[in-house]
């Protein structure tokens, strides 16, 4: 295990599902940090592409100002923090490779997901692409409930919880808030348990989505 780092800054709102994942997986490797909530949108996004070409969050900045981006490349800089015993990765074997695994798939899912709220928030609604909205909502909920049938409970590797565990719960919670309707119908029984278990938890309570913010002034 490496020492603590002192000054992290988290860049990104929890309303951010991506950056809600990292800021769960800091506050239970204990790992401190200063949270600057920008938005990717509008005049945040000119100070997110200084350090992100692509101005995205979240953005993780370390002690010696070196900057890491995406959320997968700044929970592996926390694993590596945290050491092979904690760390909610796996650090090898079948183990990584099945976690690796549920992670590809609710990735590409919340990715889908997004991608159509952003075809309905950022286009007017008559130019809404009805076959690629109807593509996306597939995947989707082909990737929510391929998530559901494989969470045999209490954990989805069993006995452990691991980054599967929250990386989902994070992003079916956004899902739900997003969406409830079309969330509620995906009838994902055993992805809403493990949501409203995690929920409750002093990481998630910690990390409250803040209130939207996304209008059509930001684009
Ligand atoms: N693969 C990236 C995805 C990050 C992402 O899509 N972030 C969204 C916010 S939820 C964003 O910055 N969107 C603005 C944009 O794509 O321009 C990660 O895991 O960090």
């Amino acid at each position: 295990m490496l020492p603590k780092p002192d000054n992290l800054v988290l860049y990104g709102r929890y309303a951010s599902p991506f950056v809600r994942r990292v800021a769960v997986t800091l506050r239970l490797y204990g790992i401190e940090y200063l949270h600057t909530p920008l938005m990717p949108f509008g005049p945040d996004k000119v100070e997110l592409a200084r350090f992100n070409p692509i101005g995205r969050v979240p953005a993780l900045r370390l002690d010696d100002g070196e900057m890491l981006i995406d959320s997968a490349a700044i929970l592996d800089y926390l694993d590596g923090l945290a050491g092979p015993d904690r760390s909610l990765t796996p650090a090898s074997g079948p183990a990584r490779r099945r976690v690796l695994a549920l992670l590809a798939v609710a990735l590409g899912a919340n990715e889908k997901l997004v991608a159509a709220l952003y075809e309905r928030h950022f286009r007017p609604r008559e130019a809404w692409h009805q076959p690629w909205l109807a593509a996306c909502d597939k995947q989707v909920r082909d990737g929510f409930t391929w998530l559901d049938a494989a969470h045999a409970g209490p954990w989805f590797t069993g006995a452990e919880m691991t980054q599967a565990d929250i990386t989902v719960a994070v992003f079916w919670l956004f899902g739900r808030a997003k969406r409830p309707r079309f969330f509620a119908g995906l009838g994902c029984g055993r992805l809403d348990n493990l949501a409203e278990r995690l929920q409750t938890t002093a990481a998630f309570q910690a990390t409250v989505p803040e209130p939207e913010m996304l209008t059509d002034q930001l684009i």
